[in-house]
């Protein structure tokens, strides 16, 4: 035991316990600052070989600074959860980023609190439900925004001009001056939303970078081979699911028109130079990895500063000696590291966490720590830093002793991953895994594919040596650990949500059929026989084309309102279609969904075109050829098991797109014709009424074979 925790020992001893439960320097005050998405590969601590982060690296040297901080999710909410409790996603309930975190469950701000700790939360958040624990919170609603944020609280709603980094510093240094009870010790959490998507810088920053070309990771044009199959198949590119926003091709809506000035002055000759340039192939994937990356370490150089002020602050207000700084962020990222952004997978970029403890007194300066330790473990070394006892239940460890230099006997040897957002998002698989020290072992456990990754020969795990049989043992030994931790952790007996249908396995009756036989005044029977039957509104039934028709007026629409899991596209390959007459040359005939998850068939200027919308990933074919007003005219699109598109007119192909996606979620608004209901599933202003008739609706959980889709479209 080093000689000032002995000293701080005995004060707790000798003092009266009111004094020591009050101001005794052993209980120190926390400052967790916590940031989205923030990899540690864009930390000069970390060796980062793209920027300079002076503050982070002041706190490293102040500090230690851990080389293997792991998440248990590679995922906001889900990681938030995890710290919020010490607890597994399974366990907390939050295994993706669609559950609303249960705010009355034990979590460790309020057993700060009721050890006598004051608490406070700014910041981003994300657990839907409203922070529980502490005394002042006010928080970015969902994800929040960079520019002009609203921040709320129980009560109230606030905007406030300016950059959120900023503004969340500028409220947390508030409660720290005015806000907390100063005779408890405190914990104030201050939570950025940078560096998160879309990476839009502050003010000052805009034109940082602007002169340097920043280097390109070596697997930015990684092809996948010797991954699993399912590596290539995901929706995070940075060739091609990167969108006009991400990229500053179009403007902030929430910016004031000073900060929109500033704006068009930094993007708008950059932007107008990558017009004339008609970038292809490499090159274009060149300046998008270069737009992303110099835009994501803008908002991280925005970062830094405001560590930096917080730092002065504990300084120049005498808390620095008895403040336990904690840096860190809910994952890593993909910093276009395998030709990516974002997160999700148990490969290292977006499995390390950046993590920095500053603790005076305690922590030698300038040191690393190279044990095991994951987001699992903050909540209980919070209380453990705190004095307050760490509940059974949770199942993380307290890192205090490896604070303090001393790393016990039996500390883990390996981590457990568990990854569970598919469908959704960029098309992760669900998968879970283990990382040793040198090993890492992933099972994508609803396709049952494994790899095996050898960090020390292949720390960018580019192959899998999974199959090798060099590896047998290893994997022999991995799988029975993997086996081990998820009885530990109680994820034997999770029984989580099933996967969405495989695409290879079609269903070739109609889901659907509005065949207008079994109409009444309001409804539209569903002669599948699968009871979808639809709503009908300003719509009349008459005279069509072989038997009934709807007539659309401009302003009637058929849906099926709160439309069931059967009609859920996600993942399905899957034929749409309808027989039309349109008297007008814009309309939309079926739609389904926005432009998150969705799809539409629809006409524009008169030409057909198909929309699909995977995780607000456009994908779009226009036919080549009007179709013709007040002509009866068969319009199909289909989307085949390996994601193919294709529009049918008169059942001929007459446009394709080989490199499509499936409606990759469940879309938020119904199933609807003659419009698009809610927000738009397609490239127009919804609802975008269609005028004219439309006949024979039908939709199939697969894609018609030539003959069948001739048989639909015949004269
Ligand atoms: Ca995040
Ligand atoms: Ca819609």
């Amino acid at each position: 035991m080093r000689m000032t925790s002995y000293l701080l020992a005995l004060a707790s001893i000798v003092l009266p316990a009111s004094w020591a439960a009050a101001a005794s320097p052993s209980r120190p005050n926390i400052l967790f600052i916590f940031t989205d998405d923030h990899a540690r590969h864009a930390i000069s601590a970390y060796g980062s070989k793209i920027n300079q982060t002076p503050q982070l690296d002041r706190l490293a040297r102040e500090g230690m600074l851990f080389r293997n901080c792991f998440c248990t999710n590679s995922i906001c909410g889900p990681s938030r959860a995890v710290i919020q409790t010490g607890k597994h996603n399974h366990i907390n309930g939050m295994i993706h980023n669609g559950v609303r975190f249960d705010g009355a469950q034990q979590t460790f701000p309020k057993l700060l609190q009721k050890g006598g700790y004051t608490t406070a939360l700014v910041g981003k958040w994300h657990l839907q439900s409203d922070p529980t624990g502490f005394d002042y919170w006010e928080i970015l609603p969902g994800q929040g925004r960079y520019y002009n944020p609203i921040f709320e609280t129980a009560t109230r709603k606030k905007t406030y001009p300016g950059y959120a980094t900023d503004i969340t510093t500028d409220l947390a240094l508030e409660w720290l001056s005015n806000g907390r009870d100063k005779d408890k010790p405190f914990l104030l959490m201050c939570q950025h939303k940078a560096p998160h998507r879309a990476w839009d810088p502050a003010p000052r920053h805009l034109s940082l970078y602007d002169d340097v070309t920043i280097p390109e990771p070596d697997t930015l044009f990684d092809d996948y081979a010797g991954r699993v199959s399912v590596a290539k198949r995901t929706t995070m590119t940075i060739a091609k699911h990167m969108n006009k926003r991400d990229l500053k091709l179009t403007r902030v809506a929430e910016q004031n028109d000073e900060q929109r000035k500033l704006w068009d002055a930094a993007y708008g000759p950059k932007n107008e130079a990558f017009r004339t340039a008609n970038l292809t192939g490499d090159a274009l994937v060149r300046w998008k990895y270069q737009r992303y990356i110099k835009d994501y370490l803008r908002c991280v150089a925005a970062v830094d500063e405001n560590i930096g002020r917080m730092l002065d602050y504990l300084d120049k207000n005498g808390l620095a000696d008895n403040t336990v700084v904690m840096y860190s962020s809910d994952q890593g990222f993909y910093l276009g590291d395998h030709g990516w952004f974002d997160k999700r997978w148990m490969y290292e970029e977006s499995l390390s966490m950046p993590l920095i403890v500053r603790w005076p007194g305690a922590t030698r300066p300038g040191t690393t720590n190279t044990d095991l330790v994951q987001n699992l473990d903050f909540a209980e070394t919070f209380l453990d830093l705190a004095g307050v006892p760490i509940p059974d239940d949770m199942q993380g460890r307290s890192f205090v002793p490896l604070l303090k230099g001393e790393t016990p006997p039996d500390w883990r040897r390996s981590i457990y991953y568990h990854y569970y957002e598919f469908p959704g998002w960029h098309d992760v698989r669900r998968h879970y895994g283990v990382r040793t020290d040198r090993h890492k072992l992933i099972h994508y456990y609803d396709i049952n594919e494994w790899e095996l990754f050898d960090l020390k020969s292949d720390p960018d795990e580019m192959h899998s040596v999974y199959d090798d049989p060099a590896y047998a043992e290893t994997v022999k030994e991995l799988k029975a650990e993997l086996t081990r931790l998820r009885k530990q952790y109680k994820v034997d007996t999770f029984k989580e949500p099933p996967p969405p249908p495989d695409p290879r396995k079609v269903q070739l009756e109609p889901v659907l059929h509005f065949d207008m036989t079994g109409a009444d005044e309001t409804t539209i029977r569903d002669t599948s026989g699968k009871n979808h039957h639809g709503q009908r509104e300003h719509v009349a039934i008459v005279d069509g084309r072989r038997g009934k028709a709807l007539r659309f007026d401009g302003r009637g629409v058929v849906q099926i309102p709160h439309f069931p899991a059967s009609l859920d596209p996600t993942y399905r390959p899957l034929t749409v279609g309808a027989w039309c007459k349109p008297d007008a040359a814009d309309g939309v005939l079926v739609a389904h969904g926005s432009t998150m998850f969705g799809y539409s068939l629809y006409l524009k200027n008169g030409y057909p075109c198909f929309d699909v919308f995977a995780g607000a990933n456009p994908f779009q074919l226009v036919g080549p050829e009007k179709l013709p007003l007040e002509q009866w005219t068969h319009v199909a699109a289909t989307i085949d098991a390996d994601a193919r598109l294709a529009l049918w007119v008169n059942g001929q192909p007459v446009a394709r797109l080989d490199d499509g996606f499936h409606v990759n979620d469940r879309p938020s608004d119904p199933f609807s014709v003659g419009a698009d209901v809610g927000q738009p599933a397609g490239e127009y202003a919804a609802p975008l009424h269609f005028r004219g008739l439309i006949e024979d609706v039908r939709l199939y959980w697969g894609v018609l074979d030539d003959a069948a889709m001739r048989q639909w479209a015949a004269p």
